[in-house]
């Protein structure tokens, strides 16, 4: 398996970690799509990263889509359940947190923009839905020591790595002041082996 991936994606990090906790082998190829010389386009016409090759040649992208093709290798431990509707909510789970990163994402591109031409508005607009999802994500999360279930699954990783890019993008956001649920989970789950390995380099 080969894995296009750049080194500050949340995505790719998304599927590098699954991955890690299911020790399936692959090859990174570290590629940034936003430069000219960049392979991903010929793999995902859509241009973005996460983009894998399966052994047998076929190309996946949409990290939902990737994650959803690893579970079907059939690895320990699974991430996502067979139950359908748990399966579900799993991938509800992850699809919040992946939206956290949309919005943390499109905040910041525009941030970068000139001073003249920046849309203020669609950044504050952006940044509620960064506030909204992880008041929504502390609500789901009080109580429990993981998400969906009582292992760590898909939608874990996949909040694990939205708080890890506010900290790396955003790290005077003060997140943790009125999330305890969340301030916990994040120290545990950052702990982890395969979170320590794909930390992002400096900004
Ligand atoms: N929904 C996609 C989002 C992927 C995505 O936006 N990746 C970014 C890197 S964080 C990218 O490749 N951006 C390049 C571009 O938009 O041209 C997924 O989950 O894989």
């Amino acid at each position: 398996m080969k894995l296009y991936a750049s080194l500050t994606s949340p995505y790719a990090r998304k599927i590098r970690i699954m991955l890690a906790e299911k020790a399936l082998p692959f090859e990174l190829i570290v590629d940034s799509p936003w430069d000219a010389s960049s392979a991903v386009p010929a793999n995902n016409p859509l241009g973005k990263v996460p983009v894998l090759i399966s052994d047998t040649g076929e190309v996946f992208f949409d990290s939902p889509v990737v994650a959803a093709f690893i579970e079907t290798l059939g690895a320990s431990p699974a991430l996502v359940p067979q139950h359908p509707l748990a399966a579900v909510r799993v991938r509800l789970t992850e699809s919040l947190a992946d939206g956290l990163c949309d919005a943390a994402i499109t905040a910041l591109l525009e941030s970068r923009r000139a001073p003249e031409v920046q849309n203020t508005a669609d950044i504050e607009r952006q940044l509620g839905k960064v506030a909204r999802a992880l008041d929504s994500l502390e609500t789901r999360l009080r109580g429990k020591t993981w998400f969906n279930g009582d292992t760590l699954q898909l939608g874990d990783i996949a909040v694990g790595i939205a708080l890890a890019y506010l900290d790396f993008r955003y790290s005077q956001m003060p997140w943790r002041d009125t999330r305890p649920a969340l301030t916990d989970f994040a120290a545990r789950i950052h702990a982890r082996q395969s979170f320590i390995d794909t930390i992002p380099p400096a900004a």
